[in-house]
């Protein structure tokens, strides 16, 4: 898909793109000037040798999609590393290699494992509270390496942390969703699920909003059918379609080819046969990782109803790889005991095979057995992305039966290889699979071009050519990262620590407990002092005299949009020439002046990059409304609440989380040498992450949410006296200790 806009981009970049330039104008490109590219795919299990795919929901084509493309773009003269960024796992559960933090994949591409959150393997749905930590850890791992030219994110949480980590480092970013979580709840509707219980289990509200932040980040959005475009990526308010490149990734042609005139049977076969009345009869073959989304149970279903299938064919489900069945997670578990009850119910001993266990070598050869004896190749996901299974069989010669969605209707357009069916459609479902088992010239025809089709259309060597050229358009029109020199030793004089707290009700409230916490600062040399306020500046500096506070060393006013340092007021030139990025204050007031509920404070509380208005929660559309009509309205702007009445619409590159970060980062200080209060919703953002937080005894109720968040202390003191105890909790004078940290590597979260 070619695009045409011109439009200015987040990470510094707008993507200008014509293909006649595309081709001439190879700027970085050049080998002066070689790539480092940051791949980030957080969730799952990802080693470079033999992956452990369909281990469990989270470890599926996304997997192989990283790797194949590392290594790949890897090969390119002009990019000198690519690195996989993904979690540190320690945990007995897991093989040893997930606690490497640094591990080969081929030459110039590596896994870097980045240690964040517990140390145990999460499920993806439970990794959402601790991306603010991975942003801390990568930080700090782009300052030891330096930092990539492009930032890549791969699904929703992934796409969330990169997303922020290119907003505060300006360099551009892309995004692949490999599947989306308003497609994926939509499907689980329509097969009745009740909506709470699908929140509960698969958090699409965290999810989708990840999603939306990434795809409003991101430069390019690199999509692998036109139909994910279309009716997928279309679903979002963020959805530019001119920032959309349909990608299609490649398959692995070395292993995935047809059993040639020396095959003989591999040793998987013995596997199957083992559950087998009559083994030399052709094979309907699925292979996905136990995830309700596959559908598995509606193919044993379909199968166990057909009478005819069950005579010409035998069915083989290989569902990924298990120890023991009640040790998987539940959801997973479930898959498969509903699929060995329908095996049941339909008395389908002998005539269906469920493998327990395969190695990764197994997989190609279990395609050629079921080529070799003429079968099928079926996927009958309620959605798919992609579905790299599919190029795996067309490759190796076997027709497919695929779900009439995003990946197989571009492979079957392309290859011609197969047939598309609705997946809530049994008879369709067994009509398509007795037409492929029955008619032998069509499968000769089907077979051939699959073979063809997929050598023709999926090849990584294609995928990264594409890719680095689009990539040469964005990085041509992108901004120097301001940040891009190697941060100073920091300069906030002479400080080993930071108190950075917010003012009213945090600071103030207690006159007594003031007048110690001044005391304390006064007293420890070593100890920085800053202040983190919604104020404008001028009043925030009014209130500080007024109160005889110490002057702050920092000064982060105006609800994380100006940054000033020390008696004189510096101001941060960095941080002022980027957070003016996107800011569009005329039609934030055209949109949001006549709300109903809304009222614009007065004009001291209003600022160069803050618009306020006081909220009546009764009568105003809810936060995520309002966010919507913005985005309705083209603006990219944050929302952020406070008191439960005080409505702050801020630039996008704003906020106290990247405000803080920005200055830990610019200042080198190691988050845990910081530690943050305050009290109400404008304080959430920088109370994330690795930095030490204090939430105080009269915090307001935005931030509940953050209670059960590793490093975030609720005091039970309330105001400065609370502040003081959370210094007490931490040791934070002293030898820092972090309790929580204990509470996180033990408590059970599967
Ligand atoms: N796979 C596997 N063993 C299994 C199930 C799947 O090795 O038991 C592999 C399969 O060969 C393919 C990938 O996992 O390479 C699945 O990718 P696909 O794009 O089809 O689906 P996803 O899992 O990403 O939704
Ligand atoms: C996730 C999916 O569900 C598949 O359809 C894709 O093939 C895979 O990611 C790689 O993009």
């Amino acid at each position: 898909m070619s695009v045409e806009t011109t439009e200015e981009l987040d990470a510094g970049s707008s993507k200008v793109h014509d293909s006649t330039q595309k081709q001439q104008d190879m700027r970085l490109l050049d080998s002066d000037s070689p790539l480092k590219i940051s791949l980030i795919s957080l969730h799952g299990l990802i080693r470079a040798q033999d992956c452990e795919l369909g281990r469990d929901a989270d470890t599926g084509g996304q997997v192989k999609y990283v790797l194949e493309l590392a290594r790949e773009l890897a090969k390119h003269p002009n990019v000198s590393d690519v690195e996989v960024l993904t979690r540190q796992i320690i945990d007995s559960r897991v093989s040893e290699d997930y606690a490497r933090l640094e591990e080969p994949i081929s030459e110039n591409a590596k896994i870097v494992r980045i240690p964040f959150g517990p140390k145990r393997y999460l499920r993806k749905e439970a990794l959402w509270p601790y991306i603010e930590m991975f942003i801390d850890q990568t930080l700090v791992h782009f300052r030891r390496s330096g930092l990539p030219s492009i930032i890549h994110g791969h699904y929703a949480d992934a796409g969330l942390a990169g997303a922020q980590l290119a907003r505060l480092l300006h360099i551009p970013f892309i995004f692949t969703g490999h599947s989306l979580g308003r497609v994926k709840k939509q499907r689980l509707l329509l097969g009745k699920s009740d909506p709470e219980s699908l929140e509960r289990k698969y958090r699409f509200r965290l999810r989708t909003e990840a999603e939306e932040i990434a795809l409003e980040t991101a430069a390019m959005v690199v999509t692998s059918t036109s139909q994910e475009v279309h009716d997928q990526y279309e679903l979002y308010d963020h959805y530019v379609p001119g920032r959309m490149e349909v990608i299609p990734p490649g398959v692995d042609l070395t292993s995935f080819s047809p059993p040639g005139p020396e095959w003989s049977t591999p040793p998987i076969a013995g596997e199957i046969e083992r559950f087998l009345n009559d083994s030399s009869k052709p094979m309907i073959l699925t292979m996905a990782r136990p995830d309700e989304r596959k559908n598995l149970e509606k193919l044993a279903e379909v199968y166990g109803q057909s009478e005819q299938l069950q005579e010409l064919a035998n069915l083989v489900m290989v569902m990924g790889t298990r120890d023991d069945l009640r040790e998987l997670p539940k959801s997973q578990r479930q898959v498969i005991q509903n699929v060995i009850y329908l095996i049941d119910k339909y008395d389908l001993y002998g005539k269906v095979a469920y493998p327990k266990s395969h190695v990764p070598r197994d997989i190609a050869d279990l395609y050629r057995v079921a080529t070799h004896g003429r079968g099928v190749f079926i996927n009958p996901a309620l959605t798919e992305p992609f579905g790299l299974t599919l190029l795996e069989a067309g490759a190796t010669g076997l027709p497919i039966v695929a779900t009439n969605d995003g990946g197989p209707r571009d492979i079957i357009a392309n290859c011609n290889n197969g047939l598309l069916i609705d997946p809530l459609d049994g008879e369709a479902i067994e009509k398509a699979l007795l037409r492929v088992l029955t008619e032998p010239e069509q499968w000769d025809q089907w077979s051939r071009a699959g073979i063809e089709g997929t050598r023709e259309h999926y090849s990584w060597k294609h995928h990264a050519d594409r890719y680095l050229r689009d990539l040469d358009d964005i990085l041509t029109h992108a901004t120097t990262p301001t940040l891009v020199e190697r941060p100073r030793e920091r300069r906030l004089p002479e400080f080993d620590r930071l108190i950075i707290t917010d003012l009213d009700n945090t600071l103030t409230g207690d006159p007594e407990a003031l007048a110690d916490f001044n005391e304390m600062i006064r007293e420890h040399e070593h100890v920085g002092f800053g202040i983190a306020t919604g104020r404008r500046l001028d009043s925030a500096m009014e209130l500080i005299e007024e109160l005889g506070l110490p002057t702050p060393d920092l000064i982060d006013t105006d609800a994380g949009t100006q940054l000033h340092y020390g008696e004189s007021l510096a101001p941060d030139l960095s941080w002022r020439k980027q957070i003016g990025y996107a800011w569009n204050p005329q039609i934030i007031h055209r949109t949001l002046d006549e709300i109903p509920g809304l009222f614009l404070q007065k004009n001291i509380h209003q600022s160069e990059f803050k618009i306020s208005y006081e909220i009546d929660q009764q009568l105003a559309p809810s936060t995520a409304k309002i966010k919507k009509l913005l985005r309705e309205a083209g603006v990219r702007a944050k929302v952020v609440l406070s008191l439960g009445m005080y409505l702050d619409i801020i630039p996008v590159r704003g906020g106290s989380d990247l405000s803080l970060r920005h200055v830990l980062w610019k200042w080198g200080f190691s988050p845990e040498n910081v530690l943050v209060a305050g009290d109400s919703g404008n304080d959430a953002g920088m109370l994330l992450g690795r930095t030490l937080g204090v939430v105080v005894g009269n915090y307001s109720p935005e931030l509940e949410r953050l209670r059960r968040r590793p490093r975030v202390y609720f005091a039970k003191a309330p105001h400065a006296r609370g502040i003081l105890e959370g210094i007490e909790y931490y040791q934070f004078l002293n030898n820092i200790v972090i309790p929580n940290d204990r509470i996180e590597s033990t408590s059970k979260e599967r």
